[in-house]
């Protein structure tokens, strides 16, 4: 017996290992990634590693003459990971609206969560007939890195399931999730309304009424995390005429949320932010995108984006301290 779990143990730390064709970059500063137009990072911590999830802003032709409409093309969400925060591991393209058999396109917001030695990739897809709109769904993998397949064959949140709002077919959008201690799993997302609502223990199914958090400003991007027993709701919030950061404190989920103000500036030369935060080695990070660097000759832009990274500080009420965002060579 103690000889099986032995091979198991080793067999999953193979797993969440690097591989020796994997590729490794050093962390030089802000764009942290800078081999490719990266947006929406969310963060995992997972034993030793914490793991970066991404959606890869792609080139596609005419993009450098489009003017509104199609603003992005992301196929795929690629993963990145580090035991150090400066080493990181390319691990390539973890999962695709492909994986989803209702999607028919586009790879927005996401964020993985582990519960129970299965890892949930909540995510934004484009979902076709007869759910047509952005929607959101769920991949299941035994391992971090995948290959993650479909949770339950359908989305998990449709548009027909909440109001429109302002947004329209494309308010569901951006999904966040965050696990209690006593083991109660929420989901929040939107775009223009911030939706909350229970996740069974399953992780595949809402559980009850679909709640609207009412936060100053809100637009997208919400983020849940949890430090000494206050909640924390982060999200991209309207500047001026651009997203910066804001978030919202409460004592448990079911709130009331208190505004707490913004947490960053509006993003070097891009439209959108998104942030993810969570602790790494007694460390707190704030990630969140750019548009500020420069790839094979393009620029970036509003789909040509970059990931950053930043150390995020507390003050003794709680509260978080504005986060000054640095800039690499
Ligand atoms: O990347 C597409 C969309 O832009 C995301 O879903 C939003 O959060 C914004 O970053």
């Amino acid at each position: 017996m103690k000889h099986i779990l032995s091979i198991g143990i080793l067999c999953l730390l193979a797993a969440c290992s690097p591989k020796e064709n994997q590729k490794i970059f050093v962390y030089e500063g802000n764009p942290l990634v800078r081999n490719n137009f990266t947006a929406d990072p969310a963060a995992l911590v997972h034993g030793d590693r914490l793991y970066l999830y991404v959606g890869h802003d792609e080139y596609y032709a005419g993009q450098d003459t489009a003017s509104g409409g199609r603003e992005f093309n992301i196929t795929e969400w690629l993963c990145y990971s580090t035991t150090d925060m400066k080493n990181w591991t390319e691990h390539g393209a973890v999962l695709s609206p492909a994986d989803f058999k209702w999607a028919v396109g586009e790879a927005w917001a996401s964020q993985v969560i582990e519960r129970d030695g299965k890892f949930y990739y909540y995510t934004t897809v484009q979902a076709g007939e007869p759910c047509v709109g952005k929607a959101i769904g769920v991949a299941v993998s035994d391992s971090p890195t995948g290959p993650f397949t479909d949770a339950i064959g359908r989305p998990l949140v449709t548009d027909d399931m909440t109001s429109n709002g302002a947004r329209g077919w494309w308010n569901d959008i951006d999904p966040t999730v965050l696990v209690e201690e006593d083991g109660q799993a929420w989901l929040c997302w939107g775009n223009g309304t911030c939706f909350l609502a229970r996740l069974k223990p399953n992780m595949t199914e809402l559980d009850g009424d679909i709640a609207v958090v009412d936060l100053p400003e809100y637009v997208e991007g919400p983020w849940l995390h949890v430090r000494n027993g206050i909640y924390y709701l982060t999200y991209a919030s309207m500047g001026e005429g651009r997203e910066n950061i804001a978030y919202a404190t409460a004592s448990g989920m079911e709130g009331p949320w208190t505004y707490r103000g913004e947490l960053t500036g509006m993003a070097e030369n891009s439209f959108t932010i998104h942030p993810a935060i969570v602790e790494f080695k007694g460390k707190w990070y704030l990630f969140y995108h750019n548009a500020a660097l420069t790839l094979d000759g393009r620029a970036g832009a509003i789909g040509r984006r970059s990931v950053c990274v930043d150390e995020l500080h507390y003050n003794e009420d709680g509260t978080m301290q504005y986060v000054e965002q640095t800039k690499g060579n």
